[in-house]
């Protein structure tokens, strides 16, 4: 079992181990390589088969876990001492600090929305955008251009509201947990982070961006943390069933062919430190 700890817990070794295995998953040629989660999440930002499986629905927390997991069971393949970390962004705040330094995540983007400077991920030499929505090749940040990252009070928010989503189960849901997390509600936690790095995190091909995965580790550690407090169990994953076009608890995730019911409690999986 596994243990994600936090991006500024992590050892040196740590930190250039998961980058080592990041730019092998990238450097394979077939199969769920780092491109796959890249096309992947283009394919699923949208509806697939009248559902919204990824995002602006119920399943965006099931179905960014399962995508996390295929993720870090690649980088296992590679190194099985690699867990993937999160990158707690009320605390972090910084655009030099954790997770943003040169021996980690590199640094922001060059003046606007421009190409990141440093660490191993800058330039197209280092880190080429093979799979994108727009034809640079090269990774781009524009952090502190737009918006905040969310605050601990805002985390404490969306923490104390017990019932997980409400119809109907989408952008527009006027209350519930998962749309406050996902951000078609105040407080908004997630949507909030892929503006404020900007750049390929603000677009439809943000896994091209491997602090993606750091940002939606955190996502699901609250979503853990919730599940600690109200529970783990099927009861409290919403909607439960008959809710045509939305994933009910007992339907299955699409392209990983697992059921939400079976991705709710992950602690025999891995654990968050
Ligand atoms: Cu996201």
């Amino acid at each position: 079992m596994g243990t994600r700890k936090s991006v500024a817990a992590l050892t040196a070794t740590e930190k250039s181990d998961f980058v080592a295995a990041v730019k092998a998953l990238k450097a394979q040629t077939s199969g769920r390589n780092y491109d796959w989660f890249v096309r992947t999440h283009m394919t699923y930002f949208n509806a697939v088969n009248s559902h919204n499986y990824a995002h602006m629905s119920s399943s965006f927390l099931p179905w960014h876990r399962k995508f996390l997991l295929e993720l870090e069971n690649g980088l296992k393949a590679v190194n099985p001492a690699v867990n993937l970390p999160y990158w707690n962004w009320t605390a972090n705040r910084s655009t030099t600090g954790a997770p943003f330094t040169s021996d980690f995540m590199g640094g922001n983007g060059s003046g606007g929305n421009g190409a990141v400077l440093s660490g191993p991920f800058a330039g197209s030499t280092r880190w080429r955008i093979n799979v994108s929505a727009t034809t640079s090749t090269s990774l781009r940040r524009a952090m502190t251009l737009r918006g905040s990252l969310p605050t601990t009070s805002d985390v404490d928010t969306v923490m104390g509201v017990s019932t997980y989503d409400v119809s109907p189960w989408g952008s527009s849901s006027g209350s519930g947990m998962r749309n406050r997390l996902e951000g078609g509600l105040t407080p908004n936690l997630h949507n909030r982070v892929h503006v404020w790095v900007g750049g390929h995190m603000a677009q439809v091909d943000s896994p091209n961006d491997p602090v993606f995965f750091l940002h939606h580790c955190n996502i699901d550690r609250l979503w853990s943390r919730w599940q600690t407090r109200w529970g783990f169990g099927t009861a409290q994953y919403l909607p439960g069933g008959g809710v045509a076009n939305v994933v009910d608890v007992e339907e299955v995730l699409e392209p990983f062919g697992a059921t939400v019911a079976s991705t709710l409690d992950h602690r025999a999986g891995y654990t968050y430190a």
